[in-house]
């Protein structure tokens, strides 16, 4: 029979490689792409839809979309819920075009792909597309990475999540228990901000954790979800950044 020394330090062992496992770019200090989209004026941003097969699927998403309008919609990660599987362009075409179908009057959407799950793995950093419709969608797929927009001379900056924290559940467990025990909310979300040495007045947006919040002061937030799991309920919120201000929408599931 295995001593209690023996459990204790194989249980240690395998804690330890976990954690090295989940903050693995944070522990080797590497940076994540950097993607430019110039200023816009009027932009929504929102995250982990988790959609099977269409935006369909989320009615209330799309009456909140064609409320709001926006030109251009930044998808920052988990669009997809089981699709993560490598996926060439024309693979990554048709079943975005069959997904966004629609809203393919939106402009211009911009999606980062989510690394560690849900999403496509693609095969290269950028893949533009064009999607028909009343209006031409123009579709950039972004490999994961940490997208940069100016709004009314203030900067914002999309990442997903999981180049911080690789498991979507623990990044969540770990925001609930600096929330519980320290009252420190959107914890990774000010990890991140330091960790990619981002300006204080710039703000963060993320999603991954599936826990929505805006923390005006240190400008943090976290776009929730749009399905409920056993571990959080579908949040039904999304970002609308106007002029420079970014503002938390909710609507009822
Ligand atoms: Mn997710």
């Amino acid at each position: 029979m295995m001593s209690l020394e023996i459990l204790i330090l194989v249980t240690l062992l395998i804690v330890t490689i976990w954690n090295i496992w989940q903050f693995f770019n944070i522990l080797r200090r590497k940076a994540p792409h950097l993607f430019h989209l110039g200023d816009i004026e009027s932009v929504v941003v929102l995250s982990d839809i988790h959609i099977l097969d269409s935006i369909d699927e989320r009615p209330n998403l799309i009456r909140l979309l064609s409320k709001i309008k926006p030109s251009i919609m930044i998808i920052a990660g988990d669009l997809f819920e089981r699709e993560h599987r490598r996926m060439d362009r024309n693979s990554l075409r048709g079943i975005l075009l069959r997904t966004l179908k629609s809203i393919s009057w939106i402009r211009e959407i911009i999606y980062i792909t989510s690394l560690t799950s849900h999403d496509p793995i693609l095969h290269t950093d950028v893949i533009c597309m064009e999607m028909p419709g009343d209006v031409t969608t123009r579709i950039t797929v972004l490999k994961g990475g940490l997208v940069h927009f100016r709004s009314n001379n203030t900067d914002f900056y999309v990442l997903h999540g999981d180049f911080l924290c690789r498991n979507g559940a623990y990044a969540g467990l770990i925001n609930l228990l600096a929330t519980t025990l320290f009252r420190r909310k959107l914890f990774l979300e000010s990890l991140g901000k330091k960790f990619l040495k981002l300006e204080e007045n710039s703000w963060l947006i993320m999603g991954h954790t599936h826990m929505v919040g805006i923390d005006a002061k240190r400008r943090l937030i976290n776009c929730g979800c749009w399905k409920s799991y056993w571990r959080a309920k579908a949040t039904g919120t999304l970002v609308h950044i106007y002029k420079g201000t970014p503002n938390l929408i909710h609507v009822s599931i």
